[in-house]
């Protein structure tokens, strides 16, 4: 359609080198068509011209102190995207890849992500190119405290909410606010994922895995299948993946592999959950570690991986779960994963798969959750946190883990109901994509040209 393409064509000209943001645009975009083609009112009304474009970009400088004494300098960012349907909500990623297309890319995902959830938040992003890596506690408060004496001005309950994403977990998250209350004087929800000792809520931590997992158990409970005895792999070692692995065993399901930067740790009993924990939340220490407990289980370093993809891939399983990073998921994996009786994936991380890959799985018409309908239990949870707070409540764990149940429930009908109604009823990305922008762009039209 010259329209989509048209828009494609000038958003490369307007904002050069993004690739990864054009990918994602380029996802949602191309499902959009059947909608695009029957109703006026989103062309006459440049929907889609402004929706690709943020509201706001905040881009800002970094400085800080080393424990050598020497003052380290790294870009900031905050992508304020889309608040039609709430305030700016979505993480922040301290990683060393990151750049303005890689915030761009998360941003523009959180905005149907978010919309998805059925919950009233907009989409944003934000972060820094920092390596946490390596780098002392001292060092890393002193960072987030340089990134809160920018980003403080721009952040609110009821304006922009910040949370966790890679490198950036519960202790950054209470420097950040430490910060931002000596700054302002406000002790107000403007964080999600906050200890539980001071205003973070039950279940916040375990929701994305949780939430993936359960997206998983509604794809293969509606064709009368179950996760029980599925062999499953995944990739990460962090948050996402951590909690994947946990809510997999909970519901019967083996989970066979885990990832990190250095390479892949393939299990056939089953990963222990327990060293897994060990190694990554306490001690912070690198994959291979896990041999030390577990001899049986094989070590595959990064060195070692196959030129066209990943070898946490190349293992046999019944399921995959993706909860690592960006296009970690190529098109030879998903060929290799099919091939090997693969039924399904639900991707934890955002855009884990390439588009390529993404094709395989349609083709194959095995299960495939993308990553906006799949990780939104994160986000949604981190709503939930935002209601405690505002509400001056505190909800227990089964009641919070009720209501991350329903909203996963809730996700996949909207994806596979949307997808029906326009004829393709496996084709979740379609359906994700539509109801989530159907909302936005009906939320936009209604609130005028802003
Ligand atoms: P963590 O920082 O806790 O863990 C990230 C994991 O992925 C680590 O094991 C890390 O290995 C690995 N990883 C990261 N980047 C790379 C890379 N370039 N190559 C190889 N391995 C890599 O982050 P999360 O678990 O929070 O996030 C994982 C994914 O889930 C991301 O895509 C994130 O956007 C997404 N997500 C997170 C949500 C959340 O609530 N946290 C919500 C929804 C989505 P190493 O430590 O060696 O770098
Ligand atoms: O990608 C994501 O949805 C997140 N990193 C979580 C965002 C949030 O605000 O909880």
């Amino acid at each position: 359609m010259t329209y989509i393409h048209n828009t494609i064509t000038k958003l490369k000209k307007t904002s050069p080198a993004q690739a990864e943001f054009y990918q994602a645009v380029e996802e949602v975009l191309d499902s959009l068509q059947p909608i695009l083609e029957t109703n006026e009112q989103y062309q006459l009304n440049s929907i889609i011209e402004r929706i690709v474009e943020p509201e706001r970009q905040i881009m800002f400088r970094v400085p800080w102190v080393d424990d050598q004494g020497k003052v380290q300098v790294n870009k900031g960012y905050r992508i304020e995207f889309n608040s039609a349907l709430g305030p700016y909500k979505g993480g922040l990623r301290f990683h060393p890849s990151v750049n303005a297309s890689i915030i761009k890319f998360l941003g523009f995902e959180q905005i149907f992500k978010n919309a998805l959830t059925g919950l009233p938040i907009g989409g944003g992003k934000g972060g820094a190119n920092f390596d946490p890596k390596g780098k002392s506690d001292g060092e890393i408060m002193r960072f987030c405290q340089s990134f809160i004496n920018e980003l403080y001005r721009h952040i609110g309950p009821t304006t922009d909410v910040p949370a966790g994403d890679i490198g950036v977990g519960a202790r950054e998250i209470g420097y950040m606010f430490g910060q931002y209350k000596r700054l302002t004087g406000n002790y107000d929800g403007v964080f999600t994922g906050k200890s539980l000792l001071w205003g973070g809520s039950l279940v916040r931590k375990e929701a994305t895995g949780y939430g993936c997992v359960y997206f998983a158990q509604y794809m293969l409970e509606d064709k009368g299948d179950s996760l029980v005895g599925k062999r499953c792999l995944v990739s990460g070692a962090g948050n996402v993946a951590i909690y994947t692995i946990e809510k997999l065993y909970q519901l019967g399901a083996i989970p066979v592999s885990c990832s990190d930067s250095s390479g892949t740790i393939y299990h056939e009993a089953g990963v222990n959950l327990d060293t897994l924990k060990d190694l990554k939340e306490v001690r912070k220490v690198r994959l291979n570690e896990y041999l030390t407990a577990h001899p049986d289980a094989k070590f595959i370093p990064i060195a070692e991986y196959p030129e066209d993809g990943n070898a946490v891939w190349r293992q046999p399983a019944d399921l995959a779960f993706p909860c690592a990073t960006q296009n970690e998921l190529s098109e030879a994996d998903a060929k290799v994963l099919v091939a090997n009786g693969c039924i399904g994936v639900s991707e934890g991380a955002n855009m884990p798969s390439t588009q390529d890959a993404v094709e395989v799985f349609l083709a194959a018409k095995i299960h495939y959750g993308p990553g906006k309908a799949a990780n939104a239990g994160g986000v949604a949870t981190s709503q939930l946190e935002m209601a405690q707070n505002a509400s001056m409540q505190r909800w227990s764990f089964e009641e919070v883990d009720e209501k991350l149940k329903v909203i996963m429930k809730n996700i996949y009908l909207n994806a596979s109901e949307t997808a029906a109604e326009f004829g393709e009823p496996h084709n979740l990305v379609l359906g994700a994509n539509i109801a989530g922008f159907r909302k936005v762009a009906d939320a936009m039209i209604e609130q005028g040209v802003v």
